[in-house]
């Protein structure tokens, strides 16, 4: 058996930086991940799709374009690795598969999936990500498929799809991404789409040493201004509401944020209330509609993708690759798109898709970008035990996938899961960021606190209970309850139960309530050394 303090487990945004502060407290750190190498999903402006914390790095690190992609991404997280000379204290290779708490020695005991395979710790802390379980359909006849299949979230690095007949299942934020990056490279195109979402412009461009001067001439109010907003997403939202401007000015409001690009900037950038007030949403809808007509020559295609839906689902922004936009792919002769609502699929055979109606589309590779198992995904397929070998799928059976504080379980002792159940819905790096920090805080006082016991930090189930109360309440208005089949809500996946699973309350607020807790003496948890005993 091998002994530590803490096991972290992912060597992601959050197993580095969590590795990085628990070694500098002292603790004797191990951190494994199933992968060969340190790995991330890359998703927003460069600027601030990186730690905050190593300001050396951040003005000089290169970066060459506004949004920075996957293999830059893990190029990124090697560095900083490599920087701090944390590699030596991970194991790749080394899949966490069970984690059972044990009340007399207080420490957590690990089932890993190589070297001794078994490891103790006091303190585990998963770093496994938002969205890292893929969501493969049951479709009918899948394995007869002659092809090859592939699923956006283990995309071969050296996949080269130049002059084949592929088909995309799925038109969600990376559907809408691969559609826009392939469309002009194979031979032919066929989306299969069930239902459309709105797709703004990404802006995406060469980085200018001009505009590289400026961030870092104005890296502190960058970052201020992604601490102190709502989606950490490193622009200014807006402070007006939809209905304190004109029909022109709304249009013209609507008319730059499209410009700029970025989907979270078109939802939060253009007006205030555009993901409560009605009125708003479909005027943003309109306006994206609007666009999808006259941007789509053919009117077939403009009809099938233009949404009815509610705008209210995570923001999609397409890639804008050289070839131009999402949309403009579809004048392209050899871009197709299926309605999955007219003509659902009805099985795959050995050469392609076969529709409702009949048609056989025929394939060299069929690729899903159905997503993901979001969220407690990850955490279910793990076996891990708590207090009175209570399994965490159990305890989420009643209310559904929660958490304090968005990372912490009562009946879970020393068990913190980054970017668990109910925590911010925001720009992921600040986000891990801010709970990893908070984490390593909580750590570092239960470690200096007075007894020599065994220390056990464990939320109250009253705690839990108010927290998943708050994330209700600052949901209820919001118009991401109505659009259908959201992943948000769990509503993506057959069976799946449909219920809240993050804080809408912002960036901000998030940081808030975490000070506050902090400032009172880590309220919400039992007295550290002794997590049997009842609350304070
Ligand atoms: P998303 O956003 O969940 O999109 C998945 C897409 O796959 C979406 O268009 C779904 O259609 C579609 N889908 C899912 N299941 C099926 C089946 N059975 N048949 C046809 N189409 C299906 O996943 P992404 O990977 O694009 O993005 C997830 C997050 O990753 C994203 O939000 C970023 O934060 C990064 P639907 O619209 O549900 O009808």
């Amino acid at each position: 058996m091998e002994h530590y303090d803490a096991v972290i487990v992912g060597a992601g945004f959050a197993g580095i930086y969590q590795l990085y502060l628990l070694r500098a407290q002292g603790l004797k750190c191990l951190v494994i991940d199933q992968a060969g190498d340190v790995g991330a999903m890359s998703d927003t402006e460069s600027y601030v799709y990186r730690y905050s914390w190593d300001k050396e790095l951040l003005k000089t690190y290169e970066w060459k374009e506004h949004y920075v992609k996957q293999p830059q991404v893990l190029a990124y997280l090697e560095h900083v690795v490599e920087r701090h000379d944390l590699r030596k204290d991970m194991r790749f290779n080394t899949q966490l598969v069970g984690a059972n708490w044990d009340d007399d020695s207080q420490t957590w005991k690990l089932d890993v999936s190589s070297g001794k395979g078994k490891i103790e710790c006091r303190y585990l802390v998963t770093g496994l990500g938002l969205l890292s379980k893929q969501n493969y359909p049951e479709i009918d006849g899948l394995d007869s498929f002659q092809g090859q299949l592939h699923h956006t979230a283990k995309w071969p690095k050296d996949l080269d799809l130049t002059g084949l007949r592929v088909g995309v299942v799925g038109c969600g934020s990376t559907g809408v991404q691969v559609i826009t990056n392939i469309a002009g490279k194979v031979s032919h195109l066929t989306c299969f789409q069930r239902h459309p979402q709105y797709s703004v412009p990404s802006g995406d461009k060469v980085v200018t040493d001009e505009y590289r001067k400026w961030v870092n001439e104005n890296y502190d109010t960058i970052w201020d201004g992604v601490w102190n907003s709502i989606t950490a997403f490193g622009f200014k939202e807006s402070e007006r509401a939809f209905s304190d401007a004109s029909p022109e000015e709304r249009e013209k409001v609507f008319q730059e944020n499209w410009d700029k690009g970025n989907g979270f900037r078109f939802m939060f950038g253009t007006f205030n209330d555009l993901t409560f007030n009605p009125e708003a949403n479909e005027a943003a809808c309109e306006f994206i509609r609007k666009k999808i007509g006259q941007i789509v020559k053919d009117p077939e295609k403009a009809k099938k993708l233009k949404p009815t839906d509610v705008y209210a689902r995570r923001p999609l922004c397409d890639g804008q690759a050289r070839g131009g936009t999402y949309y403009e792919q579809f004048n392209r002769d050899n871009v197709d798109i299926v309605d999955l609502k007219e003509t659902p699929i009805e099985r795959v055979e050995a050469k392609g898709v076969r529709t409702s109606d009949g048609k056989l589309h025929e394939l060299d590779v069929l690729v899903f970008a159905t997503g993901f198992d979001a969220v407690e995904g990850n955490y279910t397929r793990i076996n891990i035990h708590g207090r009175d070998g209570v399994s965490l799928a159990d305890a989420w059976e009643g209310p559904g996938p929660t958490s304090y504080l968005g990372f912490t379980m009562p009946g879970f002792p020393n068990f913190f899961a980054i970017t668990g159940p109910k925590g911010p819905f925001t720009n992921i790096p600040p986000a891990v960021e801010t709970q990893v920090r908070f984490i390593n805080n909580l750590i570092g006082a239960a470690e200096s606190s007075s007894d020599d016991k065994p220390k056990a930090i464990e939320a109250t189930p009253e705690a839990e209970k108010d927290w998943s109360k708050l994330c209700e309440e600052l949901a209820a208005n919001s118009l991401f309850w109505k659009a259908e089949d959201n992943w948000i809500f769990g509503a993506n996946i057959a069976g799946k139960r449909r219920c809240l699973r993050f804080f809408f309350g912002g960036m901000q607020g998030y940081r808030q309530k975490l000070e506050e807790c902090e400032k009172n003496g880590f309220a919400g948890f039992k007295p550290f050394s002794d997590g049997n005993s009842s609350a304070r």
